[in-house]
């Protein structure tokens, strides 16, 4: 856990209280918590402050408490919201309701709250102008997406902490925001008892008492615990996130409904076209493309590639991108939105680094292939809707994604999953389906893939749930707005895959070859443990980089010097990916020359 730091916001107007609030947040939420606290403070119902003080500090030692059980008691006016808060005190053996509601009337300008003696209602706070205000506190783990204020949650950690203040024995509280005309009432054997109606809307009037039962020279106590002692409140209840698939589907229906849901189609060949970009006929001669997979560049052999590939992935359906790179930005850009948090693994490719800054969602990086880094960050970082984004292979180390942990972690914290599985597809996975295939668990809820690796073509694509597609066909940018790939193209793609779903030995032979290579490599001392088809041999300085990569081009090799920025500084390497071409003396002529 990173240090936590206190940060509070009291606004005024003319010397008059307008608003205050505060968090206690990770330090990596401070500037963030800050900013939002100014905003709040600068929009107030209350109107403009013309003074803002802004504070942060270390607090002292934390107390967790578990929030008071709430109930929510509904009536239909102040009177009878009231007559309940009468009877529920009376319940607890406070005998002046009465006279302690009429005290109400001099809260208006208090900052804080009135301490009154139970019994006797004499007024014990030191400075009667200013009242008791209870700080240090805020709920414990994630603080929901919300930039607003949030009455309720605010309410229920004040009331939990001053309800465990020594000697308190019960609080009365009504808002002093004039639209805000629900209350509460707690005591520990109540809990917190939201009153919905406590006056009129409109009605400035507001403020809180706290009751206090105990010797009067233990009241210093009991100002210190509310004023000093800082307490974080577990079980709090949180917005609900919104759930990534209700999301996609409401937006689905508003579309059709307003009669803008497009969906792809191949042309009737025998329809005259004048809806292409083909200007002078020379797409219809040599075989390009004519123009945007929604208007005219759908054909069926678009169609039954995307078919293909949804069989493929054991996936409901499939969209074809011009390029992976144009898969991982269009998908995760249009998936996420600035009030969106998008978990990224630090060794992600650029095309999602590109997509996840696109979106405008708030990016969290976590430690590479470190699931317990990342289950900490789901944690602490709310968000409306909440994204997870990893390579499969990554393609700079080879290194693989646990893929059933990566899962739960998401599941655990309701996130959607992201998978891209560029240098997967045909790799890995008996049959080269990728790592749900390998690993013999459910697929990620979006599966990036190219056709450009073991596929041999070139293209990407997304799988997953048909609504997604449909989604993805509707608002995915780099789908909508690029020319599709051409016929050829995409048929040299359908020979592919159907040959590799058909031929699973294909993936066999290459494992042969990358199971040898590493015994060639383990018997010169060099470690491996290949997890897929890519070997980087670590060299670390950049010049020796080359000149090892320099070297392996005049014995006849191609095999690329990886350098910053690709790989950080110090660290580059010679990245060796096998083939099912290769021979085994190709193998064994290159481990010698390594
Ligand atoms: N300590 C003591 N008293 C305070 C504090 C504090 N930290 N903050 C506010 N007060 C006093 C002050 O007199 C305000 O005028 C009054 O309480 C009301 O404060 O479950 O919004 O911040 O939906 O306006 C109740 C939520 C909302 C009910 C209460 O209080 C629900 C609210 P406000
Ligand atoms: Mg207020």
């Amino acid at each position: 856990m990173s240090e936590l730091f206190s940060v509070k916001m009291r606004a005024s107007a003319q010397g008059e209280h307008v608003s205050g609030a505060e968090r206690i947040v990770p330090e990596g939420e401070v500037a963030r918590t800050i900013s939002s606290l100014a905003d709040r403070a600068l929009h107030h119902a209350k109107g403009r402050p013309d003074f803002i003080n802004l504070k942060l500090e270390k607090p002292g030692d934390i107390l967790e408490l578990d929030a008071l059980p709430v109930a929510t008691e509904t009536v239909s006016t102040p009177e009878e919201g009231w007559d309940l808060i009468g009877r529920l005190l009376a319940s607890e053996g406070f005998r002046r309701a009465d006279e302690i509601r009429s005290l109400f009337k001099e809260t208006y300008r208090m900052r804080g709250a009135m301490l009154l003696h139970a019994d006797t209602l004499e007024r014990l706070e030191p400075d009667p102008e200013r009242g008791v205000r209870a700080t240090y506190m805020d709920q414990a783990g994630p603080v929901p997406y919300a930039t607003q204020k949030s009455h309720f949650r605010e309410a229920l950690v004040l009331a939990t902490k001053v309800s465990s203040a020594p000697g308190i024995v019960g609080e009365i509280c009504m808002s002093d925001d004039p639209d805000y005309v629900t209350g509460y009432v707690a005591t520990k054997n109540l809990g917190y008892r939201r009153i919905t109606v406590l006056k009129q809307k409109g009605d400035p009037a507001g403020g809180r008492i706290f009751l206090y039962r105990g010797r009067k020279r233990d009241v210093q106590k009991t100002i210190r615990f509310l004023e000093r002692q800082a307490v974080l409140v577990r079980g709090v209840p949180v917005d609900r996130p919104v759930d990534v698939w209700t999301q996609l589907r409401s937006e689905l229906d508003a579309l059709k409904s307003a009669s803008l849901e497009r969906t792809v189609k191949a042309a009737n060949p025998s329809a005259k076209i004048f809806a292409a970009n083909d200007y002078l006929g020379l797409a219809k001669t040599f075989g390009g493309s004519t123009g945007s997979r929604l208007l005219t560049g759908t054909t069926p052999a678009h169609l039954a590639l995307e078919r293909e590939l949804a069989r493929f992935k054991g996936a409901e359906a499939a969209l074809l991108y011009a390029t992976g790179y144009m898969a991982n930005v269009g998908l995760i850009s249009a998936l996420a939105g600035k009030e969106d948090v998008i978990f990224s693994d630090a060794l992600n490719h650029a095309s999602i680094i590109d997509g996840c800054r696109l979106s405008g969602a708030r990016v969290v990086i976590y430690d590479h292939l470190d699931l317990a880094d990342l289950d900490a960050k789901l944690a602490i970082y709310p968000g409306r809707r909440r994204f997870v984004v990893s390579d499969g292979v990554f393609s700079m180390d080879g290194d693989l994604l646990p893929l059933p942990g990566f899962l739960a972690v998401c599941k655990r914290h309701g996130a959607f999953s992201i998978v891209d599985e560029a240098h997967a597809n045909g790799v890995i996975g008996k049959t080269g389906r990728g790592l749900a295939e390998h690993f013999g668990c459910d697929a990620p809820d979006a599966t990036v893939g190219t056709l450009s690796k073991a596929f041999g073509a070139e293209g990407g694509f997304v799988t997953g749930r048909q609504l997604l597609i449909d989604y993805l066909v509707n608002r995915s940018r780099s789908f909508i707005f690029s020319t599709a790939p051409s016929v050829p193209s995409v048929e040299t793609a359908l020979k592919s895959v159907r040959h590799l779903a058909s031929r699973p030995s294909l993936v066999a032979k290459l494992w042969r070859n990358v199971r040898y290579f590493a015994e060639l490599l383990q018997a010169r001392g060099i470690k491996v443990e290949p997890q897929s088809a890519i070997f980087p041999i670590f060299v670390g300085d950049e010049a020796a980089a080359l000149r090892k990569s320099a070297e392996l081009a005049s014995r006849g090799f191609v095999a690329s010097a990886i350098r910053h920025p690709t790989v950080p500084r110090g660290e580059a390497r010679i990245r060796i990916a096998i083939s099912a071409l290769h021979t085994k003396a190709d193998l064994r002529r290159l481990a010698r020359s390594l």
